[in-house]
């Protein structure tokens, strides 16, 4: 069991969760900024306002990496810094822009090689305001390809770069779910689907940029991060059951990644969606087809899947079937977390390792974000989340099944991200939910502090990671 000797491991955090300072150096607002605003959205009631402050306290962030021995950091750009109103016309915050180059500048200088992700969810409110934002097939994709040229050419030591960040969550969360900014679910049966295929453009524009005037000079590469759970079969004897785990599996890293690999979505999706699923135009598939890279792996959990017997409802975003945490038998798929969706099961990990490298022909893979949370975290005193041995024996096995898909299984996996560096807003759950391997103070100028989880990881990779 082992992993490539030029693997990368580390952290990863996102801007809107971590930076605060929202009103420094000309930041102008995001749609999360807004969405807070908006009384009952977040369960604290809190915002990203302060978070953990990391936009003023880079130096400790990378001292803390250091410290941890991470050899990369995957964070993301604040869109709404760099171009405060967000979209092409717009003018450029130079002082942004300087940031985010200082901060890369810093991390190489401590031997950290940054991964570095466009767009985690954080749209300019002034996209929103002017054009609705993420429905806009014709002004949202330029835009976006817009602010990624500005940052290639500001950050051409960066070399690893992420377009997007699970796109099915940007599509789903905020226009099915509603839970997510900017919370719109009035069309439930369209907007997602509309959103998800602007998504798509976005990311292959930016791509289609980089690589006609960027990648060669930089010899980087680029990709998108997608989310997906693992699945088993609600009864492993029902072949509907295990049609249904393909159908989910589709549904959730289908809907990009075919698109991406083989040009068109998938047909279970065509079939139950119809006309409501976006068609590609053949420009559109052409700029969109062979697109990635690198796959980016975000992954947390694994649920039981059973099929239904009556017809998909016109909102059902899964493939018309029940995700489930106990099967036919009685069998549960993990421990409860602090998060209602999250159960660990790592033999998942590998099965879906595996999934993905079959079907998309063993693309190389980094595992872009892994962690949990843990229940009831947050009513323990400092001492004891220090002490977070759920979270050391969830990586634990996630990182040792991750070696056996690469040692085993064929599965070109070349990097995986802990989420996360710190505890930090948690969207919808606000601060209550911590993810971080190391805890953060918020009563006390955000301090960190690296639970035990934090300094396994070290311990975990360099046992694992080939010496050459
Ligand atoms: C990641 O998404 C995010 O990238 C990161 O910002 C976040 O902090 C981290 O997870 C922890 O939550 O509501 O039952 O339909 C995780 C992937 C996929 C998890 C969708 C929640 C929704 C399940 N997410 N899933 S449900």
């Amino acid at each position: 069991m082992s992993l490539p000797n030029d693997f990368h491991w580390g952290f990863a955090t996102a801007s809107y969760q971590i930076e605060g300072a929202v009103d420094q150096d000309g930041r102008g607002p995001s749609i999360w900024d807004t969405f807070c605003k908006i009384p009952g959205k977040i369960a604290d009631g809190s915002s990203g306002d302060v978070a953990c402050d990391s936009y003023n306290k880079t130096q400790e962030d990378i001292a803390l990496l250091k410290e941890l021995g991470a050899t990369a950091y995957r964070f993301s750009i604040s869109w709404s810094r760099i171009i405060p109103l967000g979209g092409r016309n717009d003018s450029i915050n130079q002082k942004g822009v300087d940031h985010y180059v200082k901060f890369v500048d810093d991390l190489l200088a401590a031997g950290i090689t940054p991964f570095v992700t466009l767009f985690h969810w954080d749209v300019p409110d002034e996209l929103e305001k002017r054009y609705r934002s993420l429905l806009s097939r014709k002004e949202f994709p330029l835009d976006f390809k817009r602010y990624a040229g500005v940052m290639f050419a500001a950050l051409p030591k960066v070399k690893h770069w992420v377009t997007l960040n699970e796109p099915w969550c940007s599509s789903i969360q905020a226009y099915s779910a509603g839970i997510f900014a900017p919370g719109d679910d009035s069309r439930q049966d369209i907007y997602p689907w509309i959103v998800g295929h602007n998504l798509l453009l976005a990311h292959a524009h930016a791509v289609q940029l980089y690589r006609s005037e960027f990648k060669e000079a930089s010899q980087g590469e680029i990709g998108v991060v997608l989310n997906g759970d693992a699945v088993f079969p609600w009864d492993a004897t029902d072949p509907a059951d295990v049609e249904a785990c393909e159908r989910k599996l589709e549904f959730t890293i289908g809907w990009f990644a075919d698109p991406i690999y083989f040009g068109d979505y998938p047909s279970s999706m065509r079939k139950q969606l119809g006309d409501r699923l976006p068609e590609f135009t053949a420009e559109e598939r052409a700029l969109v087809q062979g697109s990635n890279d690198f796959y980016g792996m975000n992954h947390y959990t694994a649920n039981y899947v059973k099929h239904r017997e009556t017809p998909a409802e016109l909102n059902d975003i899964a493939g018309n079937l029940d995700v489930l945490f106990y099967n036919k038998r009685g069998d549960c798929i993990g421990e409860e977390t602090q998060s209602p969706w999250l159960r660990p099961c790592a033999t998942g990990f590998r099965d879906l390792l595996g999934w993905i490298s079959r079907r998309y022909q063993y693309p190389k893979i980094y595992v872009t974000e892994n962690g949990t949370s843990i229940k009831g975290e947050d009513d323990l005193s400092r001492e004891e989340i220090l002490e977070d041995d759920f979270r050391v024996q969830y990586f634990d096995q996630y990182v040792k099944a991750m070696a056996v898909a690469s040692s085993l299984d064929g599965v070109n996996v070349r990097g995986y991200f802990a989420w996360s560096l710190m505890d930090n807003f948690e969207w919808a759950e606000g601060y209550q939910t911590r993810f971080g391997t190391c805890y953060v103070d918020y009563k006390d100028c955000q301090k960190r502090y690296p639970k035990k989880s934090a300094r396994l990881m070290k311990v975990l990779f360099e046992s694992m990671i080939k010496k050459s």
